[in-house]
């Protein structure tokens, strides 16, 4: 574990213990605090207690009493005994298993039943596409209700069961469960960063979840992990780490992942694997007659990719395809062989193709320095049209790296002859890891509901990523995920808020985040409107929080780029990141005299970009190098607003710890200190943020703050001065 998990481990436990010393009279006089269990985060939003609402209960005892399922196999099962599980749960009664024509809830697939077909409405209902389903809830004898589940494959119908657990976990009456969906997008994928070793990249809850020394033995973190994907829509799942290691795709690797195969299979979650793509040059380096070479053109290659594929898909269940980083941060790739990255992947879409599977090639690369920004549309842009069509480009939400907030990809709009994915990020690399909650579901939806021609000119980019889901699933999402062994899967308990959140955006891009924000506190703290008011409030305003001491009008990237991107160093990505002077800061990337980076969007969008007058405020140092006085639209100038927002981000920060604290007695004491340690530590580091970022900016702009005197601040080794030169001690 990187020393400085280490370090905020022990913070996190000292403050667990501090809070626990302090508060334990305090949590013991509630005495609603005796009632709540002690729960450590491991159901995640999959938890099925006891009804409290005695009316809703008696309701649900009294319709739910058996089901019946049409349709066998490993999918069907898992689906009714999830519904079984769910509905023991909730109502403390264990519903019978009877002929469909007697029960209460049936589930299966349109075509295995009149009983269902009869359910549906024919012209309605049957455009369901591959994944959807249909919820029908019909009044019954003495009150009672029964409920069809339907969907045309075994997914769809695995789907409409956890959509209908969701709305008992929800306490939703009966008579308002009917529904009729279908997911936006094909692939909603996400993308484990997991390496052979056990470690995560960029993960901060411990090592992989997929224990690969123990495969082929199926444990329960692998199937409490494909019940929680399944329940939130994922339908693909990436294992290990796109800095791919070669080993995965040996024979002796398959023969150890096929059991996880088929258990993702059983959950609708096709298992897909990152790869080297100088695997046949790495693999069979010690063969009798050895490939000398990765070039997409060699006919070597192509049949050695040829024959691997077909191993691969004959041993994994289910199998979906490969994610491919190639000629990106010294990852192998087919420019090193003088071919396009369109050649490089197609070679790859050939070797799949017979077993219908798919290549998702990303188009992260910044070997030109110069300006990270400009150079990826710059590589991919001409090469629109140039894939196979069993292409998808992956493509991340911004220019740079997942920072806090981005102008969203201009390759988005631009790619209209090429199958498009976004690569969204769960786990919080450049925003607080496994410390400082962001919720970053409304970020998310900027993204998707951005249009891409123009400020009201569309396709959004949910649209261009919905378009392929109409031909076939060869479009989609994708999320770097948060999950690690740690108990509570993600590092810090609300952190699983993005892992919910993520899933169900996939499946309906129009969601709402605040919605998606109260349903899973529902599902994972129970039906406390003060607990779900309180949370809902800390999360929906936490990605602005996190945004408000970290990172000024877009610049982002504040942190050190060799390092692990939690720790303020604004001087560590000078030139690389902003153009910081004496006079002013920012990074001028207009067309006219910067990078050009502004040039890349469609006119109506560069007409915005372009000048400063017409740029969006929080994009404005994205953009732009304008001087500290700079007025903004709201009156504030440049240098006032940075010491401002990251000043005012601290309070906010203190606020999220003190609602957390009125909560005391309203959940359970474990997550309660859990959780508080985490608001705590979440405070001490907002201050070095604060304190780091306005010291920089005092020492550059020699600009007194209009509104509060700054006093030395002794931390740990450093020594900030606020208001004079930030120097560090020897
Ligand atoms: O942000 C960078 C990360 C790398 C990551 C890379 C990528 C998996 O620092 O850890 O490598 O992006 O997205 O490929």
């Amino acid at each position: 574990m990187a020393q400085y998990q280490l370090g905020r481990r022990r913070l996190l436990q000292a403050s667990a213990l501090a809070f626990a010393a302090a508060a334990a009279p305090w949590i013991a006089s509630t005495a609603s605090a005796a009632r709540l269990v002690d729960e450590d985060g491991y159901d995640l939003w999959l938890r099925y207690p006891l009804v409290s609402d005695a009316d809703r209960l008696e309701q649900y005892r009294r319709s739910l009493t058996s089901i019946a399922r049409h349709g066998d196999g490993p999918v069907l099962a898992n689906a009714e005994a999830e519904l079984r599980r769910a509905i023991e749960g909730l109502t403390g009664h264990t519903p019978a298993d009877v002929r469909a024509s007697k029960a209460a809830i049936v589930v299966g697939r349109v075509q295995d039943s009149a009983v269902l077909r009869s359910s549906v409405d024919e012209d309605r209902d049957f455009r369901l596409r591959e994944q959807g389903f249909v919820i029908t809830s019909v009044g019954a004898r003495n009150g009672r209700r029964r409920i069809f589940v339907i969907g045309h494959t075994e997914r769809g119908v695995l789907s409409g069961v956890f959509h209908l657990i969701r709305l008992l976990q929800l306490h939703t009456p009966l008579s308002k469960v009917s529904t009729r969906q279908n997911p936006a997008v094909g692939l909603r994928m996400m993308n484990h960063w997991d390496n052979r070793s056990g470690s995560i990249e960029r993960g901060y809850a411990g090592t992989t979840i997929f224990g690969w020394d123990d495969l082929p033995v199926i444990s329960d973190r692998h199937v409490d992990y494909a019940r929680a994907m399944a329940s939130i829509g994922i339908n693909a799942s990436v294992i290990n780490n796109v800095n791919a290691d070669a080993d995965f795709i040996t024979s002796g690797m398959l023969d150890k992942l096929a059991p996880l195969a088929a258990l993702f299979h059983s959950w609708g979650i096709s298992l897909w694997l990152s790869v080297d793509y100088a695997s046949p040059l790495v693999l069979t380096t010690d063969d009798e007659d050895p490939i000398a070479t990765a070039d997409p053109a060699d006919p070597r290659v192509r049949q050695w990719w040829s024959a691997k594929a077909g191993e691969i898909f004959s041993k994994l269940d289910g199998f979906g395809g490969f994610l491919v980083k190639a000629n990106s941060e010294g990852r192998p790739g087919p420019l090193d062989y003088g071919r396009t990255h369109a050649e490089g992947a197609n070679m790859l879409a050939k070797a799949v193709r017979p077993h219908g599977g798919k290549i998702v090639w990303r188009s992260f690369v910044h070997e030109d320095f110069s300006d990270w920004a400009e150079y990826q549309y710059r590589t991919f842009a001409p090469l629109d049209g140039d894939f196979d069509d069993n292409v998808i480009l992956q493509t991340k939400y911004g220019p740079i790296d997942f920072q806090v907030r981005e102008p969203v990809h201009p390759l988005f709009g631009r790619m209209r002859r090429t199958h498009q994915m976004v690569e969204l990020q769960l786990t919080q690399e450049y925003t607080g890891h496994a410390m400082h909650t962001c919720y970053l579901a409304p970020m998310w939806r900027e993204v998707l509901s951005f249009p891409t021609q123009g400020p009201v000119s569309g396709p959004t980019v949910a649209e261009i990523l919905a378009e392929g889901s109409l031909r076939k699933p060869c479009t989609g999402i994708a999320g770097v995920s948060n999950f690690g062994n740690d108990h509570d899967w993600t590092g810090y308990q609300l952190g699983a808020a993005n892992t919910y959140a993520f899933g169900r955006m996939c499946w309906d891009t129009d969601t709402d985040p605040r919605d998606l924000a109260e349903e899973w506190v529902r599902m994972t703290f129970g039906t406390d409107a003060k607990v779900t008011r309180a949370v809902v409030d800390i999360l929906a305003s936490s990605r602005e929080t996190y945004e408000a001491y970290s990172s000024p009008l877009g610049l982002g990237y504040f942190t050190n780029p060799g390092g692990d991107h939690f720790e303020p160093n604004p001087r560590a990505t000078l030139f690389q990141s902003h153009h910081t002077t004496a006079e002013g800061t920012g990074f001028d990337r207009t067309a006219a005299t910067g990078s050009g980076f502004a040039g890349q969007y469609p006119k109506a969008w560069q007409d915005v970009y372009e000048s400063p007058d017409t740029c969006p405020d929080e994009l404005l140092l994205f953009m732009h190098w304008v001087r500290y006085d700079h007025r903004l639209r709201s009156g504030s100038t440049v240098i006032q607003h940075i010491y401002d927002t990251h000043f005012q981000g601290v309070e906010e920060a203190h606020r999220f710890l003190l609602a957390w604290r009125a909560l005391a007695g309203r959940v359970d004491g474990q997550r309660h200190a859990d959780i508080e340690a985490a608001f705590t530590a979440q405070l001490e580091h907002a201050r070095l943020w604060r304190d780091v970022v306005v010291g920089f900016y005092f020492d550059y702009s020699r600009r007194v703050d209009e509104r509060r005197s700054w006093f030395q601040v002794a931390l740990g080794g450093r020594r900030v001065l606020l208001g004079g030169r930030a120097n560090l001690l020897p």
